[in-house]
């Protein structure tokens, strides 16, 4: 607390000389933002009278976070249906690291952590299940992670494409109808994706963009330009959601997050049955984590085509940390607010570059090869995009490089041998996507 006090007095003696810059103003209205979140957003009560509803709460974001804020003294309920468990016993993937099942995970933490998490098991496609969830639990947020979330997963073939689209953009809808219906006062913080604004060539703001037209101006929902199904579900999300927020007076969040990498986090290491799942196959391995699991086993890192292309990044930590902010910053009624949640941008070459250098640091031999791009998307692009938001609001973002990447290697290195090679390489292609369920195991 003394410290926020100190920077209170810093900030205002600072305003009161005249000669200070806009940048320095809004340099030291963030450092009182920042410190007003700091003091106590890990003590044990800091979530206290918050109730919060995590759907997807078994998948890789929605796992850590439910532990996070549970450990915070947040009230948690997990709904999930389990889709993703069985996405991957269809496809013949499986996490790198031993994940046990919901059950198994929710009596762990609460034996670790002495911590209750509520658990549903069910779809929120099923309106009556999410319903009966909804009034049993009573949120005063809803974490909405529960969607299917691969790009080469919707591109597969027509039914996972129209599969992707109706699991995600009639599953937010009902969330909405349930918060209006039984909470209306819940905030509803919805994932989203930066890939949702594609890779236009003028800088990418958040969320809004402010357009004069023929002399007149107005701000506006940024252009959208997702490049697969997935990413296009979450267009529709985003208008959907936006439209109910002004037509029933509801408070929502659209976090648009970049690709989130790395494995711990503070509560997932307090036991070995915590773990989280950590995917390295082509179709839910993200670029990172794949990169770091090829380079621990041999294999050269897949750059697809040239690399140029540039995407946001983020820790799994701080993914938590943004979540844990948006709580408890509710949108005001009326209002979706949309924050851009990465914290460095980095192309693919230079993931591969910065993996080689940690890798060789402990002893690896990592290799890079360009594979043919199975998508369509542009290799080489301007990319700018801002994220201040978040941290104008006190996040303080852990940085890729360092020896972030080489403790990720080893701890990678110590599940080494549950790495099934054949599952590495890429096996969707955007433009052969066929009419027919495929099967992908070889
Ligand atoms: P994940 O696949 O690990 O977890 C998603 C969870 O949602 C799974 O446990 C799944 O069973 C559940 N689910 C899906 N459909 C459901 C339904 N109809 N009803 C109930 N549960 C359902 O995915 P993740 O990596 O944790 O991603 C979580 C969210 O964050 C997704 O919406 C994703 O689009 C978004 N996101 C993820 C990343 C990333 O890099 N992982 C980046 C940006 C945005
Ligand atoms: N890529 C490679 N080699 C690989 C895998 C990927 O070069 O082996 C490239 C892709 O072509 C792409 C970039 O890396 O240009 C990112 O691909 P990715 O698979 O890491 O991420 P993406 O498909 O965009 O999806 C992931 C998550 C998704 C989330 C998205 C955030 O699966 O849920 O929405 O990251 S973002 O990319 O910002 O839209």
């Amino acid at each position: 607390m003394c410290d926020f006090f100190v920077l209170i007095a810093r900030a205002a003696t600072a305003l009161s000389k005249k000669s200070f810059t806009n940048a320095r103003v809004s340099r030291i209205e963030r450092a009182i933002v920042t410190a007003a979140h700091r003091p106590d957003a890990d003590a044990p009560d800091a979530g206290k009278g918050q109730r919060v509803m995590i759907i997807g709460g078994d998948g890789y974001c929605g796992w850590a976070t439910a532990l996070h804020l549970s450990k915070r003294g947040y009230a948690v309920s997990i709904v999930d249906n389990l889709c993703r468990r069985q996405m991957d016993d269809q496809l013949g993937f499986n996490s790198l690291s031993p994940i046990k099942g919901i059950h198994e995970r929710v009596r762990r933490w609460k034996e670790v952590s002495g911590c209750d998490i509520d658990l549903f098991v069910g779809d929120v496609c099923d309106y009556e299940f999410l319903g009966a969830a909804f009034k049993k639990f009573q949120p005063t947020a809803c974490v909405h992670f529960g969607e299917q979330r691969s790009a080469p997963y919707s591109m597969m073939d027509r039914t996972r494409a129209v599969f992707t689209q109706t699991n995600n953009v009639m599953g937010t809808i009902n969330v909405l109808y349930a918060i209006k219906e039984f909470a209306p006062e819940c905030h509803c913080i919805k994932l989203g994706t930066m890939g949702e604004y594609g890779t236009p060539n003028i800088d990418i703001e958040e969320g809004y963009i402010t357009i004069t037209h023929n002399g007149r101006t107005d701000t506006l929902p940024y252009p959208k330009q997702g490049g697969s199904f997935y990413h296009l579900s979450k267009c529709h999300d985003s208008a959907n959601m936006l439209f109910c927020t002004k037509a029933w007076n509801l408070r929502t969040t659209d976090l648009n997050q970049g690709v989130v990498y790395g494995l711990s986090t503070d509560e997932t290491d307090m036991h070995p049955d915590l773990v989280n799942r950590l995917d390295y196959d082509a179709v839910f391995g993200t670029a990172l984590n794949r990169f770091c699991i090829q380079a621990a086993v041999g294999h050269p890192m897949t750059v697809y085509g040239k690399g140029g292309q540039t995407r946001g990044f983020l820790n799994i930590k701080d993914t938590v940390r943004c979540i844990q902010i948006a709580c408890d910053n509710p949108a005001p009624y009326g209002e979706m607010k949309i924050y851009n949640q990465f914290t460095e941008q980095f192309s693919v070459n230079e993931l591969a570059e910065m993996i080689t250098e940690a890798g060789k640091k402990i002893g690896l031999n990592p290799e890079v090869i360009s594979v043919p791009n199975p998508r369509t998307e542009m290799e080489e692009h301007y990319y700018n995009a801002k994220n201040s938001k978040l941290q104008d609001l006190g996040l303080e973002p852990i940085n890729m490089r360092g020896e972030f990447l080489e403790e990720l290697l080893k701890q990678i290195v110590t599940y080494k041998d549950r790495v099934d090679q054949r599952l590495i390489l890429p096996g969707v292609n955007w433009k052969e996507s066929s009419s027919v369920a495929e099967v992908m195991a070889k």
